[in-house]
């Protein structure tokens, strides 16, 4: 039997290079051997993205906060039934552009949902599955949303204020001092080349510690 692989999450605010540093983070540990599932929240999974879909799309009426984390916690539901934990258990690692980090930075920070609440239904959806590390790409809220603009369209949710998205920031940072040394930060308002040699430290000690657990098995 595999052993059972990592779960690596990947967190940030908008624009600060999530989807390009996943890219990069999965060749590096592809090229080192490893079998690994890239995905992403909301979605993963062909319920998830279409809830993700209703999540962005923008609407002409408002969104109550719980509607928002309900499904945001729905789509996460079937995306660790269907995807996550399968392959986990396949011993294939996970690579998730966001997780439940991304809950408490921007319902809880951005929205003001109560953190116990995240908690609750964390336990529910997750019982204790919880990212082996998480990558925090933090970048100026304006650098992001300048990043973002000029990309294209603005979704529902990146039509928000900048105030939410620097309490989405400062979510993200409190986030880091809660649960022990499983994040790494990287500082993503430097230029892409340096931002990957950061990821390329942080990949190799992955790798590092991966190698020297299953020696010790
Ligand atoms: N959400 C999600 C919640 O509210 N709660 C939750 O629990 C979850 C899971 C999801 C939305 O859902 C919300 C958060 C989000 O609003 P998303 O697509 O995952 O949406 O998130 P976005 O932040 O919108 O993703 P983006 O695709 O906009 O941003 P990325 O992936 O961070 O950035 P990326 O890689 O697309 O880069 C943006 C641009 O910047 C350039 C890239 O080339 C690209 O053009 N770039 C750089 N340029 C210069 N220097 C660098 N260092 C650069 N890095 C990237």
């Amino acid at each position: 039997m595999s052993a059972r692989g990592l779960f690596i999450t990947m967190e940030g605010g908008e624009g600060v290079g999530k989807s390009t540093n996943l890219d990069f983070l999965e060749r590096l540990f592809k090229d080192n051997g490893v079998e690994i599932v890239t995905t992403r929240e909301p979605g993963g999974t062909r319920l998830g993205e279409d809830i993700r879909e209703l999540l962005l799309r923008v609407r002409d009426e408002p969104v109550h906060a719980v509607t928002e984390l309900l499904l945001l916690f729905a789509a996460r539901a079937q995306h660790i039934a269907e995807l996550i934990e399968p392959a986990l258990a396949d011993g294939k690692w996970v690579l998730s552009d966001r997780f439940t980090d991304a809950t408490y930075a921007y319902q809880c920070g951005g929205r003001g949902v109560d953190r116990a609440v995240v908690e609750q239904l964390e336990n529910l959806v997750q019982g204790t599955l919880r990212p082996d590390y998480t990558l925090l790409l933090d970048a100026p809220v304006d650098v992001g949303m300048t990043r973002a603009r000029n990309r294209g369209e603005l979704d529902r949710i990146e039509q928000e204020t900048m105030a939410f998205f620097e309490r989405v920031r400062q979510g993200y940072l409190q986030q880091t001092q809660t649960q022990g040394d499983r994040y790494r930060i990287i500082d993503a308002g430097q230029p892409l080349v340096d931002v990957q040699k950061g990821l390329t430290a942080f990949g190799n000690e992955v790798l590092a510690r991966w190698t020297q657990s299953r020696a010790e098995l």
